[in-house]
């Protein structure tokens, strides 16, 4: 069981916009995803997934409030109704702590323990910062996971290179690293939910495609207590309940691509 109290909770989004006024702004994220009110797409075909199933040496680093996870730009999306080719540039984790869930959007009200969130950007920009200024220069995917009764094959590598990189500015390289492994037993890739949004941390630039898969991935209950124990946020204090709040819609349309 985790060394920390439950109270000890990080306090920060609703200050954000005092220092990121894009925070408040009207097409944030995450969202409530509400199943009887999304709308079919039909244009809302498979996401074309190209090297995705690349053995991996990457880089992890803690940034002081996350974990990142730096991927390789050969990782590309396409398809999927998306307006062009998206290149991988990293991915990281929301989560919660043994008191609660962590997943930053939510169905129908329920929150997930965890979401894996993969960041891509159009693949004629080179960093992120130069994405964040195009409203469609950012694709971010989210898978959820939920417990059960099964191990993550690979998942224990993520735990294992997390244990590495507890205080901030830590970096270190997790080895042999297949992402398909951690996105385990996802035969349908095709069923999703599709919206525009924003980054979920300040500054909240409002220009990411969001794709949040229906279908989640499933981790032992002891794979997903370990991954809320091993980090420390800048301040040193347990680096627990890394999720924003859902924010409103207000007026935004969610799109699926299940008939
Ligand atoms: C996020 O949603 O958390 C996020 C990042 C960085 C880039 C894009 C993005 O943390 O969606
Ligand atoms: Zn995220």
């Amino acid at each position: 069981q985790s060394q920390y109290s439950c109270e000890d909770k990080c306090q920060g989004p609703n200050q954000w916009v005092r220092d990121f006024p894009e925070c408040g702004g009207q097409i944030q994220s995450p969202v409530n995803i509400v199943t009887r009110k999304v709308q079919y797409d039909p244009s809302l075909t498979a996401i074309i997934f190209e090297n995705y199933t690349e053995v991996m040496n990457i880089t992890v680093v803690n940034i002081g409030y996350a974990a990142v996870f730096f991927l390789p730009p050969s990782m590309r999306i396409r398809g999927g109704g998306l307006p062009d080719t998206y290149k991988a540039v990293q991915f990281h984790l929301h989560w919660g702590s043994d008191c609660g869930p962590g997943s930053e959007h939510t169905v129908d009200g329920e929150q997930y323990p965890m979401e894996v969130h993969i960041v891509h950007i159009k693949q004629q920009y080179n960093t992120l910062s130069e994405a964040m200024n195009d409203p469609v220069g950012v694709a971010a995917l989210g898978f959820f996971f939920e417990v059960s009764p099964h191990e993550n094959r690979q998942f224990y590598k993520v735990i294992e290179a997390l244990g590495r990189i507890q205080y901030n500015g830590n970096s270190s390289v997790m080895t042999g690293f297949q992402l398909t492994d951690m996105l385990t037993s996802l035969e349908n890739f095709s069923s999703y939910y599709r919206y525009e949004g924003s980054l979920t941390i300040p500054g909240c630039n409002e220009a990411i495609i969001w794709t949040v898969f229906q279908q989640s991935i499933p981790i032992s209950q002891q794979q997903l207590a370990l991954v809320t124990q091993q980090m420390l946020f800048s301040t040193g204090k347990p680096m627990i309940d890394i999720f924003r709040p859902v924010q409103n819609l207000n007026g935004r349309i969610i799109y699926t691509s299940m008939a």
